[in-house]
């Protein structure tokens, strides 16, 4: 039988940098393609650059490589969305678009394509949020992933085409820098401590959020696309859980380590996003379903990033 060649579109931003690695370990080098709209800051094999709202250049690189699996990872974040809506939405969305139509006329096998705890918004339990509730979000980056769980949906249903999609939590990862999100003060303030200055939080001190750490999320994805068709009983997108801490308790649990760290916090325009935002997440449906189990809780993840941030600025 032949292995899927697989295609990651935004492989050099914060979940692709780590994906990317993993999935070439399991798979092989050559069979799965990097690309993205930026060129990668060190040198990368089989890398393409590609704009992802351009169908027909994303349709060459499928024709050319003999891609049978894709997963798109570009996008505009919640935070970086809210400057340009209107551009947020256009490659949020003509991106997917893209993605969906190649899915079907190159008869792909998979799609994995994230959403997002934005697509929620303070209209529902924030505590342990169900899989199924109304989705109010607050930016324009939900409503842009409220519209792709439902295409996903919808061409899963009217095409039988296998797309796949979690609701990522805010990711704590040690591979790249955060691209615009709410949930990066997590990661930024781990650089701080680490470089010995003072950090300024842009959330308040109490302001609690579901997170994952990357391994989680990474293994995550990998276990959805390799769950038996069957077992993949949810088509818009699983609730995903991770941990959930606030700034206040991340700071204490970096304190341990660095004593003398100091922390300021300072809400922004970010506060309000995050307090339309769950603090944890009712993930029962990926559970049952095939067998998700988180495994990193808040003193594991900070033990595991000062580590690889640690070696990387050795
Ligand atoms: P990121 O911003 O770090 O990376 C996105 C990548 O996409 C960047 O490298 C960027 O250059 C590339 N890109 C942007 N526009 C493009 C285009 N037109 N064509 C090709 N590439 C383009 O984002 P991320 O954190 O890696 O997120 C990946 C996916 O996971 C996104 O769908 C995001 O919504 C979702 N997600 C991420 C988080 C998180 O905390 N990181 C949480 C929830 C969901
Ligand atoms: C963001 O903060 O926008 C992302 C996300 C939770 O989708 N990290």
């Amino acid at each position: 039988m032949k292995i899927d060649k697989i295609l990651i579109i935004g492989a050099n931003g914060q979940v692709g940098s780590a994906l990317l690695p993993k999935l070439r370990s399991i798979y092989g080098e050559e069979q799965v393609i990097a690309s993205d709209l930026a060129l990668p800051s060190k040198p990368l094999s089989y890398f393409e650059q590609v704009d992802a709202t351009d169908k027909q250049s994303l349709a060459n690189l499928v024709k050319k490589h003999d891609i049978t699996q894709i997963y798109h990872l570009a996008a505009i974040l919640s935070a970086k969305g809210e400057a340009d809506p209107i551009w947020a939405w256009n490659v949020n969305m003509q991106s997917l678009l893209n993605v969906l139509g190649i899915g079907r006329e190159f008869k792909l096998h998979k799609i994995f394509v994230p959403s997002s705890i934005a697509v929620f918004g303070s209209n529902v339990p924030a505590d342990l949020t169900p899989q199924d509730v109304v989705l109010n979000p607050s930016t324009i980056y939900g409503v842009s992933k409220v519209a792709t769980e439902n295409m996903l949906n919808y061409y899963a249903g009217r095409y039988g085409l296998d797309v796949r999609s979690l609701r990522y939590p805010g990711i704590i990862s040690y591979q790249s820098l955060p691209g615009g999100g709410t949930t990066d003060y997590a990661v930024e303030i781990f650089h701080t401590a680490i470089s010995g200055r003072r950090f300024n939080c842009y959330l308040a001190e109490h302001t609690t959020l579901p997170m994952i750490y990357i391994d989680d999320a990474i293994r995550a994805t990998i276990e959805l696309m390799e769950a038996p068709i069957d077992q993949v009983k949810v088509r818009t997108s699983y609730n995903l859980s991770g941990l959930s801490f606030t700034p206040g308790e991340l700071f204490k649990q970096l304190q341990q380590y660095y004593p003398d760290f100091e922390c300021d916090f300072v809400p922004d325009f970010r506060q309000y996003i995050a307090d339309s935002w769950p603090n944890s997440i009712d993930d029962e449906d990926a559970k049952n379903d095939w067998g998700w189990k988180v495994e990193f809780d808040l003193a594991r993840m900070t033990s595991e990033m000062i580590a690889h941030l640690s070696d990387l600025e050795l």
